[in-house]
């Protein structure tokens, strides 16, 4: 089978960092983290950025650009930016990394839906005041991508020549897709993650992910390319094996899941990352580089980034 292109989302914008010390927080944490994820393997690097000081999800460009262009300097990766960004944040905020970084990749959500996190907050933990209204906030918050934003999204994403990660949730976000593509508004093939475990939207179970396969499959034939997010462990890494077996793409990290083990901790996304390495190779798929994924994706290349 082809290799695999593995991705590492390094931090994240809804996760807080009470939940575990080892998210990366400062701009050189999460520059060292992406760095780390891809010496372990990891062909792309999905970023999101926060406030040093306190860790809260951040939209700012002038921190953006300092991490992107830090890992850069450091390593040949594919920097994937956000464009979901964290609670509160406004369509421009979350895509202005668009115009101003011209990435080769970013992400794409492609539905709207209330991203329930408090059950966290309801199970207790060691919280700063602002995490627990954070995480609590969410029982309300909406999380929007609607029908106007998207083709905002698209039009941007053709301006700035970036190949969109389509975040996919739910059933009914393939058939967004298929609408977007009808309109022209996106280039086939796409690439599709379907994303799981998000409360709010679809959960995790094996057969959540084959009902979404199948239902792209139906609606696309095989002009896509294809790779899971699982939200929390096991889903993560049970997600990475259903795409490790059915010819599609992997990503794992800190933003996703905390545990490397049920039993244990991650202490770095470069050890998640690690364990989808031994994991591709359990199913003889090994790790494709960033320049090999490049090639897969059609990417512009990194020498036609601003950043
Ligand atoms: N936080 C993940 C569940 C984005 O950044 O645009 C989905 C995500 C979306 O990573
Ligand atoms: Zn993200």
């Amino acid at each position: 089978m082809e290799k695999v292109i593995i991705s590492a989302a390094i931090t994240g914008g809804m996760t807080v960092p009470g939940q575990s010390p080892a998210i990366p927080i400062t701009p050189e944490e999460i520059i060292d983290s992406a760095v780390g994820a891809h010496e372990a393997g990891a062909a792309i690097v999905h970023i999101h950025v926060r406030e040093p000081e306190t860790g809260k999800p951040s939209s700012s460009l002038e921190r953006f650009r300092e991490v992107v262009a830090g890992i850069k300097e450091r390593c040949e990766v594919i920097v994937q930016p956000t464009t979901g960004g964290g609670k509160g944040m406004t369509l421009e905020e979350r895509a202005a990394v668009l115009p101003e970084l011209r990435p080769e990749m970013a992400t794409f959500n492609t539905g709207s839906f209330n991203f329930g996190l408090f059950p966290i907050a309801e199970r207790g933990g060691d919280y700063e005041e602002w995490e627990v209204d954070y995480l609590e906030g969410t029982r309300d918050y909406v999380f929007r991508n609607t029908f106007a934003d998207m083709e905002r999204i698209c039009e941007m994403v053709r301006e700035s020549e970036t190949k969109p990660e389509l975040e996919a949730y739910d059933v009914g976000h393939l058939y967004n897709i298929k609408y977007l593509l009808g309109k022209g508004l996106l280039d086939a093939p796409v690439h599709i993650q379907f994303v799981l475990g998000v409360m709010g939207a679809n959960a995790a179970p094996i057969e959540q992910f084959m009902h979404m396969r199948r239902t792209a499959l139906d609606l696309f034939g095989d002009d896509f390319t294809f790779s899971a997010a699982g939200v929390g462990y096991p889903a993560e890494y049970h997600l990475a094996a259903m795409c490790l077996m059915l010819g599609g793409h992997v990503r794992v990290g800190l933003e996703d899941n905390l545990r490397v083990r049920r039993d244990k901790r991650a202490e770095s996304n470069a050890e998640l990352v690690e364990k989808a390495v031994a994991l591709a190779d359990l199913f003889d798929r090994e790790p494709a580089t960033p320049d090999e994924a490049r090639e897969k994706f059609g990417l512009k290349g990194r020498a036609a980034v601003a950043f």
